[in-house]
């Protein structure tokens, strides 16, 4: 099924344009004034999914309910957070919502260096540069980093950042599998498939650990907790961002487990060594052999959620970076029309 990110009321794309790009029929939606780590209420889920639905959708995906910083760093509070979390994935199937993405990347989520890259075609796009990132001084809080503008202060993020200096790659592998040796069973008894979305970019950032990075990780996830339930967003742009990764090996890896619950389908171009930006979603504009990926997905049985990502600005449009109306349309009519070719229809 393809889906379409919608951020709730807030958003400037209404779900009455979503509902008329062809072929999308789910939204990935979420609950946006929750502070992290307090339980999703089940009335609010219900309502969002009343909401999708009034407009001739289902919601199909919650991305993201975010992990609480102390479930990442192991800290004692954690056990309190991870029930939380817990409640929050019952409301989930309660409300009959069947996939939830989310992700581990400790303190910072996706990370770019530029929001507006100009393209060859006068569209614009994210990039990220490695070398560009190193020049960011995160001691003033995360006002130099674009798209981070007010998430912590100078004093909030230099806590912590300061508490990770203790948690190195196992560490982090530790709470990770605390974390899905306590979630996954309330996940699989509710009805509710998780899918652990890989880091963007795949690799350290800011010298904080990042282990989501690869197809080995991806596998050793979906086998801490021997689920269905426990199983990984397929993020074509983030893993694609490392030339190492084999994006069709990968798909057929994990995809042949059945343990891939969505797809995050959309295209990069590497400009470097750890440097590359986004482009249109077809595979001729960057390094993703779309149809390859595709391909894997149908062979492998595949039947989930689908989702264009970001998509570049074009055509006068503005709107949150990545996240516009018309060059996610594209990519969805995309993806539909691969997909209708490589299955048959
Ligand atoms: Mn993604």
């Amino acid at each position: 099924m393809i889906t379409f990110r919608w951020f709730g009321p807030r958003d400037p794309i209404p779900l009455a344009y979503i509902r008329q790009i062809p072929a999308v029929r789910g939204v990935v939606g979420a609950l946006f004034d929750i502070p992290v780590g307090e339980p999703w209420p089940l009335d609010r889920i219900a309502a969002l999914r009343e909401e999708v639905e009034r407009h001739g959708m289902s919601l199909a995906v919650i991305e993201s309910i975010p992990v609480h910083e102390d479930i990442k760093l192991g800290r004692a509070t954690r056990a309190r957070f991870v029930e939380n979390y817990c409640e929050s994935v019952r409301n989930l199937g309660r409300a009959g919502v069947p996939v939830l993405c989310y992700n581990f990347m400790p303190v910072f989520d996706w990370t770019r260096t530029e929001l507006a890259r100009r393209l060859d075609d006068g569209s614009s796009a994210l990039a990220y540069d490695d070398a560009a990132l190193m020049k960011i001084d995160l001691s003033h809080g995360t006002a130099e980093l674009p798209g981070w503008a007010t998430a912590y202060t100078a004093d909030q993020l230099k806590k912590l950042l300061d508490a990770y200096r203790s948690v190195d790659e196992t560490r982090l592998w530790d709470n990770l599998a605390y974390f899905l040796e306590r979630v996954v069973p309330v996940a699989a008894s509710s009805g509710v498939r998780m899918a652990l979305h890989p880091d963007d970019p795949p690799w350290s950032i800011f010298g904080l650990p990042r282990i989501i990075t690869d197809g080995a990780a991806l596998e050793r996830v979906t086998n801490i907790v021997d689920d269905p339930a426990n199983g990984i967003t397929f993020c074509a742009g983030s893993l694609a961002a490392d030339p190492k990764n084999d994006l069709p090996a990968i798909v057929r890896r994990i995809g042949a487990k059945g343990r891939i619950n969505f797809a995050h389908c959309r295209n990069i171009k590497r400009t470097g060594v750890r440097s590359f930006q986004e482009t249109a979603h077809p595979s001729e504009f960057g390094d993703v052999d779309m149809r390859a990926v595709l391909g894997a997905l149908h062979d492998t049985g595949f039947a989930g959620p689908i989702r264009s990502d970001h998509g570049r600005m074009i055509w006068g449009e503005t709107a949150q970076p990545g996240y516009g109306l018309h060059d996610r349309a594209l990519g969805a009519m995309y993806l539909h029309g691969l997909w209708e070719g490589i299955a048959g229809g």
